[in-house]
C-alpha cells in the first residue's frame, strides 16, 4: 500500500463512498454554475476555490441551524468569549476534517482533475489577531465546540487584518491586509440584527436621579456570523464579528449639494472604527479609535446577551424573561485579557440606566457573570486610559469606574484601616502622573468586577498573585485561579501533520483526536525500531518539503539533513530573538576561525511580524537579515550554517513549518512569557525545545522529563537576584571573548559593510538598556546549543526522544484548557452533546 492509499482507509478523514462523492462533484459544479456564474473553459483556480468552500459550507448549515435550535430548546448556560482578537488562519480545510468529509472531498476532487492542495492554498488567512493571544482564542473556539459547550465568540470584523510583511533590503515594510477583497465564503452578515452604539454626549440626571446618557453620537454594530463547527458532533457554534455601519438619517437640513456629498464621505470617518487591527502584540498603545473598538465590541455583544437572555425560551420571540437575578445563572462572559474590560461597567450601566436596577444588585450580577484572563506581566502591556480620554468618549463609564472604586476602597479600607499606601496601590483610578493626568487601571477594574481571574500557565499565575496582583490576591482570597494554556490537536496535529497523525491512528486508534492524554500509549513504543524509523522518515519528509518551499518562496538552497532550529513568534525584546542570532553570529565565527572543524550542520530560520512603530524590532529583523547576507554567501561557511528569514510569518505558515522542525526556540527571559502556545505546537509535532524555565515550558518539562528538553539559563529567582544586584552586561561580556566579539561586529557594521554604522543602536542596547538580560544568558545558551548539537548525531536517541515530546503533550490540549474553565469559571458541563447528523441524502 502507498502512503495515499493508507490514507484514504484511515476513517478519521471519512471514507469516500461513491455515491457522496457523486454528491459532492453534482454540487461543486453546480456552485461553479450558479454561485461563481463560470463554466470550466473560463474559471480559475480561484474560481474553483470557492466553489468548492461553497460545497463544504453547504454541510454546515443544517448541522449549524439545529445546534442554534438546541440551544433555544434546552436553554443552557450560555458561554460568551469577548477578545479584540480571533487569530483563525484559514477554514477551508479545518472544516472538512471535523465535518469527517475530508476524504470524500479528496476524491471527488482527484475525480474532476483538480488538485486540492492547490485550491486550498488560494484561501487567505482569516487574520484577526497579532499573535498568541489571538490564536488561543480561535484554538478555544475549536475546542468549546468539540466539547458541545454552548459558546459564542464575539469580535471585529476588521476589514484589515495583521498586515502583510515584506522583507526589503532586510528591512521589514508593512502593506494592508486586503483579505476580503475576494469575498469571504465563511460569513454570512446579519443586516437584520443590526445595533446602535453611543458615544461622546453628556450625563444628565432626571428630578428622580434617573441618570440619561443624552446628545451621543450613534454608531451602528452590524453582526457577521461564522460557523465553528466541531469535531464530528455535528456542533456547530457561532462566532459572531461586529462591522461598524454608519447611521442612515442625518437629521440635518442640507442647503447645497455639497454639504449632503459631505455627509455622506463623512460616513467613512465613523466606519473606521472596524477598519484595521492595531498591529501590537503585548504593548499598551493608548489611541482613542482602539477605546472606540473596544467599547465598541463590548456595547454591541452586551445588547446581544441580554436579548437572548430575555427572549431564551424555545418557539417564544418576545421577551419572556425579566428577572435579571438569574443572569448570572444563564451567562459567563469570559474578558479575553482586559481588552473588552470596558464591559463591566456597560453591564452595571445598562442594568441601572436602562433595565432599573439598584447599583448593588448590578454590580453583584456583574461579578457574578464576569470572567478575567491575564496574558501579560510586562508592565508596559498593562492597559491604562486616560481619565480625560473615558471623560470625552464614555462619560456614564467613568462615573461608574468611579463608583465601583469608591465603594471597593472602603472595603478596603475597613479591612486594613489606616493603610493608606494599600489604598493608593489597589485604587482603580490611579493618581496623576507628572502631566496631571490620571489613569484607569483595567487589569484593577477588571479583578474588582469579576468573580475569577486567572492567568495562563503555572509560574505567570503564581507571579500574579506574588507579585502584580499581590494586594488582590490577599485580598480576594480563593479569586485567583491557573488555567494553563493549550492548543487545538485537530488544526496542529490532524491538520497540518497528516502523515504523524496516521501512524499515531495506526498505533493508538484515533481516540486521542479529542482525548489527547491518550498519546501516553506511545511510549511503550520507544523501544520499537520500526516505529522510531517512521517517525524519523515523517520528519524528513516534512523536512524536505519545507526545504521545497523556502526554495520556492525565498530562493534559498537548504540542507534537509542539517538541524532545522527554528524561532517563530512575534518579534520582540523579552522573547530574545536577539539571544538566538548571537549564538548564530558565535557559530559563524567558530566556522570562520578554523573551517575544518567538524559542526554539525543547521539551518536557523527566524519568523515573525514587528508592530511597525517598534524601533528596536526592526533593528533586530535588520540584523539577522544582515547576517543572512553574509553567512549565506560566504563559501567557507558552505552548507554548514544557513539562515532564513521567512517573511509573512502567520497560521498558514506556521502549519507547513512546525511539522518540520528539529529544535524549537522558547528564550524568553525567565519571568516574562505568560505562556507560549508555539512551544506546545511544536511539541506535538516532534520537535525538541531550547528554552528557559519560563511560562508554559515550565510544565512542559514537568510532562515530559527533564532528559528530554534542553533547559537552560536564568530561573525567575536567579533573575530578581541579578536585577537586585543590579545587572551590567559588561559583567559577562568581559569575561567571554566570543560574546565580545559578536557585539563588536555588530557594533562595528561587520554585517553591514555599506553603512557600518547602521546596527550601532542594536549593540548599545544590549551593552547598557538591556532589560531582559541577553548577555547574562549567553554562556549557558551556548553551552546548550553544543549540547544540542551533539544529541542530533545520535539519530535514535534524538527521535526516541521527539516520541516522549509527542507522548507527553495530553495536557496541552485546548479540551483541556476548556474544560476546567468550564467547570471551575463558567459553571458549565463539558462534553455535553452530541447531535444527530442531519440528512443531506445519501450518506
Ligand atoms: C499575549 C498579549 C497582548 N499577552 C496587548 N498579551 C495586545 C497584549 O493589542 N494589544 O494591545 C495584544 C496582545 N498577548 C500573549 O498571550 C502572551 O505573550 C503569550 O505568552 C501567551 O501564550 C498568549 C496567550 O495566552
Ligand atoms: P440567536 O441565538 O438568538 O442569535 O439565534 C440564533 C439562531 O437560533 C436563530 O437564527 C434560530 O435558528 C435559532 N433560534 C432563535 N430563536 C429561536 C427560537 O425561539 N426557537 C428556536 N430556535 C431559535
Amino acid at each position: 500500500m502507498t502512503d495515499a492509499d493508507r490514507r484514504k482507509q484511515i476513517s478519521v478523514r471519512g471514507i469516500a463512498q461513491v455515491e457522496n462523492v457523486a454528491n459532492i462533484k453534482k454540487a461543486f459544479n453546480r456552485h461553479l454554475h450558479f454561485s461563481l456564474i463560470k463554466d470550466r473553459n473560463v474559471a480559475t483556480p480561484r474560481d474553483y476555490y470557492f466553489a468548492l468552500a461553497d460545497t463544504v459550507r453547504d454541510h454546515l448549515v443544517s448541522r449549524w441551524i439545529r445546534t442554534q435550535q438546541y440551544y433555544y430548546e434546552h436553554d443552557p448556560k450560555r458561554v460568551y468569549y469577548l477578545s479584540l482578537e480571533f487569530y483563525m488562519g484559514r477554514t477551508l480545510t479545518n472544516t472538512m476534517l471535523n465535518l469527517g468529509m475530508q476524504a470524500t472531498v479528496d476524491e471527488a476532487l482527484y475525480q474532476l482533475g483538480l488538485n486540492i492542495e492547490e485550491l486550498e492554498e488560494i484561501e487567505e488567512d482569516a487574520g484577526l489577531g497579532n499573535g498568541g493571544l489571538g490564536r488561543l482564542a480561535a484554538c478555544f473556539l475549536d475546542s468549546m465546540a468539540t466539547l458541545g459547550i454552548p459558546a459564542y465568540g464575539y469580535g471585529l470584523r476588521y476589514e484589515y487584518g495583521i498586515f502583510k510583511q515584506i522583507i526589503k533590503d532586510g528591512w521589514q515594510i508593512e502593506e494592508p491586509d486586503d483579505w476580503l477583497r475576494f469575498g469571504n465564503p465563511w460569513e454570512k452578515a446579519r443586516p437584520e440584527y443590526m445595533l446602535p452604539v453611543n458615544f461622546y454626549g453628556r450625563v444628565e440626571k432626571d428630578s428622580d436621579g434617573k441618570n440619561k446618557w443624552v446628545d451621543t453620537h450613534v454608531v451602528f454594530a452590524m453582526p457577521y456570523d461564522t460557523p465553528v463547527p466541531g469535531f464530528r458532533n455535528n456542533v456547530v457554534n457561532t462566532l459572531r464579528l461586529w462591522s461598524a455601519k454608519a447611521e442612515n438619517h442625518f437629521h440635518l437640513k442640507f442647503f447645497n449639494d455639497g454639504d449632503y456629498v459631505q455627509a455622506v464621505m463623512d460616513r467613512n470617518l465613523t466606519e473606521n472604527i472596524t477598519r484595521v487591527l492595531y498591529p501590537n502584540d503585548n504593548v499598551f498603545v493608548g489611541k482613542e479609535l482602539r477605546l472606540k473598538q473596544q467599547y465598541f465590541l463590548v456595547a454591541a455583544t452586551l445588547q446581544d446577551i441580554i436579548r437572548r437572555f430575555k427572549s431564551s425560551k424555545y418557539g417564544v420571540r418576545e421577551a419572556v424573561r425579566i428577572d435579571f437575578e438569574t443572569f448570572p445563572d444563564k451567562v459567563a462572559i469570559q474578558l479575553n485579557d482586559t481588552h473588552p474590560s470596558i464591559g463591566i461597567p456597560e453591564l452595571i450601566r445598562l442594568l441601572v440606566d436602562i433595565e432599573g436596577l439598584t447599583f448593588e444588585q448590578a454590580f453583584d450580577i456583574g461579578v457574578r457573570s464576569f470572567g478575567y484572563t491575564n496574558h501579560t506581566l510586562l508592565p508596559e502591556a498593562l492597559e491604562r486610559w486616560p481619565v480625560s480620554m473615558l471623560n470625552s468618549l464614555l462619560p456614564r463609564h467613568l462615573e461608574i469606574i468611579y463608583e465601583i472604586n469608591a465603594r471597593f476602597l472602603t472595603q478596603v479600607a475597613s479591612k486594613y484601616p489606616g493603610d493608606l499606601d494599600r489604598l493608593r496601590r489597589m485604587s482603580i483610578v490611579e493618581e496623576a502622573d507628572d502631566h496631571g493626568e490620571k489613569r484607569i487601571n483595567m487589569a484593577h477594574l477588571c479583578i474588582v468586577g469579576s468573580h475569577a481571574v486567572n492567568g495562563v500557565a503555572a509560574l505567570h499565575s503564581k507571579l500574579l498573585q506574588i507579585d502584580t496582583f499581590k494586594d488582590f490576591a490577599e485580598y480576594y482570597q480563593g479569586r485567583f485561579q491557573n488555567k494553563t494554556n493549550g492548543i487545538t490537536p485537530r488544526r496542529w496535529l490532524l491538520l497540518c501533520n497528516p502523515s504523524l497523525a496516521d501512524v499515531i491512528i495506526e498505533r493508538i486508534g484515533e481516540d486521542w483526536v479529542t482525548n489527547l492524554d491518550l498519546l501516553q500509549q506511545l511510549k511503550k513504543l520507544d523501544e520499537n525500531a520500526g516505529f522510531l524509523d517512521t517517525l524519523g522518515r515523517i520528519k524528513n519528509d516534512n523536512k524536505v518539503r519545507v526545504a521545497q518551499f523556502i526554495k520556492e518562496e525565498f530562493d534559498i538552497d537548504i540542507d534537509p539533513s542539517s538541524i532545522y532550529d527554528v524561532h517563530v513568534k512575534r518579534i520582540h525584546e523579552y522573547k530574545r530573538q536577539l539571544l538566538n542570532a548571537l549564538h548564530v553570529i558565535t557559530l559563524y565565527n567558530r566556522i570562520k576561525a578554523d573551517p575544518a572543524a567538524k559542526i554539525v550542520p543547521r539551518t536557523v530560520m527566524f519568523g515573525g511580524k514587528a508592530a511597525p512603530g517598534y524601533h528596536m524590532a526592526k533593528q533586530i529583523i535588520k540584523l539577522i537579515n544582515a547576517v543572512a547576507n553574509v553567512v549565506n554567501n560566504d563559501p567557507i561557511v558552505a552548507d554548514k550554517l544557513k539562515i532564513v528569514y521567512l517573511e509573512n510569518y502567520r497560521v498558514s505558515m506556521a502549519e507547513k513549518i512546525i511539522p518540520a522542525a528539529d529544535l524549537s526556540e522558547q528564550i524568553s527571559t525567565a519571568g516574562t512569557e505568560a505562556s507560549g502556545t508555539g512551544n506546545m505546537k511544536f511539541m506535538l509535532n516532534g520537535a525538541l525545545t531550547i528554552g528557559t524555565l519560563d511560562g508554559a515550558n515550565v510544565e512542559m518539562m514537568e510532562e515530559c522529563g527533564n532528559e528530554n528538553i534542553f533547559i537552560f539559563g536564568m530561573t525567575v529567582e536567579d533573575v530578581t537576584e541579578l536585577q537586585n544586584r543590579g545587572y551590567n552586561a559588561n559583567d559577562f561580556i568581559s569575561k567571554n571573548s566570543e560574546l565580545a566579539q559578536c557585539i563588536d561586529q555588530i557594533d562595528s557594521g561587520y554585517f553591514t559593510q555599506d553603512q557600518p554604522d547602521l546596527l550601532k543602536d542594536l549593540a548599545n542596547s544590549i551593552r547598557h538598556h538591556d532589560r531582559f538580560l541577553v548577555c547574562a544568558d549567553y554562556e549557558s545558551y551556548i553551552k546548550k546549543q553544543e549540547e544540542v548539537s551533539q544529541a542530533f548525531l545520535d539519530r535514535q536517541k534524538w527521535i526516541k526522544m521527539c516520541l516522549h515530546n509527542i507522548a507527553s503533550c495530553g495536557k496541552f490540549s485546548t479540551d483541556r484548557t476548556i474544560s476546567e474553565y468550564a467547570t471551575q469559571i463558567w459553571g458549565v458541563e463539558p462534553n455535553g452533546i452530541r447531535l444527530a447528523a442531519p440528512y443531506e441524502g445519501a450518506e
